[in-house]
């Protein structure tokens, strides 16, 4: 099919979710079936505010809470032609976190979820978000978290409240169509079933154009 367009499909999720390996394995079957694809990852850390990301992540530095917000979406915004572009010229383009995880983690932390909202208004609209969800029991046995800012068990309990909220506005704002929630407990194999089955009707007859998120 000529000129047919791409997809946009954003993966969401807690920490130790999954989420990157089965980011890693859609991108991997798409690229064996022959399909244009290309992940791009939030924060992206290797431009320059991705790098100023990066330093706060890893406490190299502190930055105000509304800083790292807006820093976090300006890396977004600088990413998002390329995203329009790509998925114009007919590639799906997959990415792991987007501007969801923008609102809960800055909303777990005390802004309030309208203000989180605001500085992503008009980026690129996911045809598909898929928010892995796990029993915290199933967390609890996947071992430590990491070394990183916001990896406690504190943090990631505000996050996972926060994420119910971003899922009920992203449904009332775009439809029920836009948000899918998949139990990541299973296997790898069965994680990777279940998200191929969600997303085939997306990227097999792409809606008619990339819309704006939260417009
Ligand atoms: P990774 O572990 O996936 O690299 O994420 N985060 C992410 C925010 O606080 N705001 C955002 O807009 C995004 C995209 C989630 C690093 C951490 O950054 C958080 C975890
Ligand atoms: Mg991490």
């Amino acid at each position: 099919m000529a000129n047919q367009r791409g997809a946009f499909i954003v993966f969401e999720g807690l920490d130790r979710s999954g989420k990157s390996t089965q980011v890693g394995a859609l991108v991997a079957r798409l690229q064996r079936e022959g399909r244009k694809v290309r992940l791009q990852k939030f924060p992206d850390r290797t431009t320059r505010i991705g790098g100023m990301i990066d330093a706060y992540l890893q406490s190299k530095s502190e930055l105000d809470d509304h800083s790292i917000h807006l820093l976090f979406s300006a890396n977004r915004w600088e990413c998002a032609n390329a995203i329009e572009r790509d998925v114009s010229s007919g590639t799906i383009v997959i990415a792991d976190r987007y501007a969801f995880s923008g609102i809960a983690f800055s909303a777990a932390k005390g802004l309030s979820f309208q203000y989180c909202l605001n500085p992503d208004t008009g980026l690129p609209l996911p045809d598909r978000t898929v928010y892995l969800t796990l029993s915290p029991e199933v967390a609890a046995s996947r071992g430590a978290y990491g070394e990183e800012r916001y990896e406690t068990l504190e943090m990631q309990k505000r996050v996972r409240e926060q994420f119910t909220l971003v899922a009920e506005e992203t449904r009332r704002r775009h439809g029920d169509d836009r948000w899918a929630e998949i139990n990541a407990d299973g296997t790898v194999e069965e994680v990777e079933a279940l998200i191929w089955e969600n997303i085939q009707p997306v990227i097999m007859e792409p809606l008619q154009c990339l819309g704006k998120l939260w417009t």
